[in-house]
């Protein structure tokens, strides 16, 4: 009888209450897309399209998973050595990484490898702890200072994990100054400057000082590592990197630091590359493009590895030099001077970013950039606070990079060496003196003004072409060491303008002088045979 009266409003109370799970889950559901959308979009009238609406919504999402950060350096790897900057040198993967994103072509780092390394993991200048002067030697007890706060070790605070794979070059008289005790969980490489690329031992064969330290240079974590005697650098440590991004554990984010040996001396490489460049008749030439092509192989290796474990989507990925090339090897045409040199051959380096969280890629950037930069930068994107460190002399470049906005840098100390200096018999400039003795190694940018002091050596220009080093050497007499340069009209530096522009150049010899002031004083201690790898089982390592 029931069964067949109408459908009343009791019938639909309880329908109701029958699914009242579904019932309530729709409404859940509907009130969560409304939450959602309206905490993900920008409330403007972009609202609704849909390019905007996936942008904005991937950069969101990727900002707040905290992205992997995958910084590679090379050594001594010249301004000219790659592809879009014209050279001869088949580079496909940088030149593909470069141009999807953003190329920085107003990037300067430091003339040697030591201090564009202390620079990277402090974000500070040299003058602010003592390693104005030289490099880190296999055989002084000195490093980066123990109380310098280190990239690595503000992001593992942050929860990433971080990885060295290749060149420390930052100390290790005592253990303390190693790569495992400044931040870093995970450590395949080389202590020292630079070895041997197959057996990994110093002095390498081209070593010229007979009584040099022998040993060898490379380990795992704290062990050294034995079974990689015929193994090239190159593929050496892409294998290495590829076994932490295959290995790492997805929850956490990444921070892989990958310091290759190349390009440095000595020339090495296989002969698989050595073949690609058959026309090229100078043969140290021809080795170095061929080592330069194998690390280009190596980047794009690190790079498809990242793809395949979908790391990719949210790793920012930088590449740079560590200083210019070597007067004997490679070419920073157009640019004057090498390595070792505050010439902007020695100090302009190649270097770019690829990653999806950029606003705008395939573009250059002139904005100036330097090497102490990335701390801060990567810090924000990491989105670390910086407690515990000193006073940074890097600048957030983040916007720069990805939007495109104008650069908060508008000055850079290239360095003041005291320890540098121009032989007692060369003539002084009493004028300028009185600010800053211009017999001190130093260089400063400012604007586009730049200012050098000291012994800078001749500098010169060495051609790009394929047929040998050609040469074309500066004309200054041997006892200049001042020069003035304007480097946006001539960023070749050929025309000293320090005759025309005294109140420029006492300008930049003031701000010199200041920042002097706040150094300090270089830490050159003096050779420790303890140092000697032959009293400790044939390994570099600590001997304090
Ligand atoms: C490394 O390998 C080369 C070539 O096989 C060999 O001559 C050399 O003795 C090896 N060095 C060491 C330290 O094992
Ligand atoms: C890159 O990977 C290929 C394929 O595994 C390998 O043959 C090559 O040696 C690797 N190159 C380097 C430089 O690691
Ligand atoms: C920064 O603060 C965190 C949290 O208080 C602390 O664990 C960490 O040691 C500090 N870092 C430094 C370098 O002082
Ligand atoms: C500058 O340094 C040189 C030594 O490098 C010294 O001979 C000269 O007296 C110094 N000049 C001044 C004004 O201090
Ligand atoms: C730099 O400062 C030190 C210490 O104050 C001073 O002795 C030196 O003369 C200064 N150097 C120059 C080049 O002015
Ligand atoms: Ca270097």
């Amino acid at each position: 009888m029931e069964s067949n009266e109408y459908f009343t409003f009791g019938h639909l109370l309880r329908l109701a209450w029958c699914h009242r799970r579904v019932g309530f889950l729709a409404i859940l559901t509907f009130v969560l897309i409304l939450l959602w959308r309206s905490t993900y979009l920008p409330n403007d009238n972009h609202r609704w399209s849909t390019s905007y609406y996936s942008r904005f919504y991937r950069e969101r999402e990727l900002l707040s998973r905290k992205p992997n950060i995958v910084f590679i350096l090379a050594d001594d790897y010249g301004w000219n050595d790659i592809g879009y900057h014209g050279s001869f040198i088949k580079t496909p993967n940088l030149d593909r990484l470069a141009s999807e994103g953003v190329k920085l072509e107003n990037y300067y780092i430091q003339p040697i490898c030591s201090p564009s390394r202390c620079q990277l993991m402090t974000g500070r200048y040299q003058i602010r702890y003592g390693l104005q002067h030289s490099v880190i030697t296999s055989d002084r007890p000195h490093g980066l200072p123990l109380d310098e706060v280190t990239l690595p070790q503000k992001l593992r605070e942050n929860g990433y994990r971080s990885y060295i794979v290749g060149k420390w070059h930052l100390g290790f008289f005592r253990k303390e100054y190693m790569p495992l005790q400044r931040g870093f969980d995970r450590f395949y490489g080389y202590l020292t400057g630079g070895e041997d690329y197959w057996t990994h031992r110093r002095p390498n064969g081209y070593a010229r000082d007979p009584s040099a330290f022998h040993g060898l240079d490379l380990r795992d974590q704290d062990k050294p590592v034995l079974d990689q005697n015929g193994t090239y650098s190159t593929h050496l440590f892409a294998q290495k990197a590829i076994e932490f991004i295959l290995s790492h554990e997805r929850s956490k984010p990444m921070f892989l630091y990958l310091p290759f040996q190349a390009v440095h001396s000595p020339l090495e490489a296989p002969t698989k590359y050595v073949e690609k460049y058959k026309d090229v008749t100078h043969p140290l030439i021809k080795i170095y493009a061929a080592m330069v092509t194998a690390m280009d192989e190596a980047v794009g290796n690190v790079t498809d590895a990242l793809k395949r474990t979908g790391l990719w989507d949210n790793t920012v990925l930088i590449f740079s030099t560590d200083n210019g090339a070597r007067e004997n090897a490679g070419s920073n045409w157009p640019l004057r001077g090498w390595k070792n040199t505050l010439w902007e051959g020695g100090v302009r380096g190649v270097g770019f970013v690829n990653s999806k969280l950029l606003r705008k890629g395939n573009r250059k950037s002139d904005a100036l950039i330097h090497i102490s930069d990335w701390f801060p930068t990567l810090l924000r994107i990491s989105r670390s606070v910086s407690n515990g460190t000193k006073p940074l002399d890097g600048f957030d470049i983040w916007d720069t990079i990805s939007t495109g906005t104008p650069s908060p840098r508008k000055e850079i100390l290239h360095n003041i060496d005291p320890l540098h200096r121009k032989t007692a018999s060369s003539s002084f400039n009493l004028l300028y003196d009185d600010i800053f003795n211009i017999s001190v190694y130093a260089a400063i940018r400012s604007g586009d003004w730049k200012l050098l002091t000291g012994d800078q050596g001749h500098g010169g220009w060495k051609d790009s072409d394929t047929s040998g080093s050609k040469f074309e050497y500066a004309v200054d007499p041997p006892t200049k060491h001042l020069w003035l340069f304007n480097i946006r009209n001539d960023p070749q530096e050929r025309s000293d303008l320090s005759d025309r522009y005294p109140d420029v150049v006492q300008e930049l010899l003031q701000k010199l002088a200041a920042y002097n002031k706040t150094a300090l004083p270089p830490f050159w201690p003096s050779r420790d045979p303890r140092a000697n790898p032959a009293l400790h089982g044939d390994l570099f390592g600590p001997w304090l």
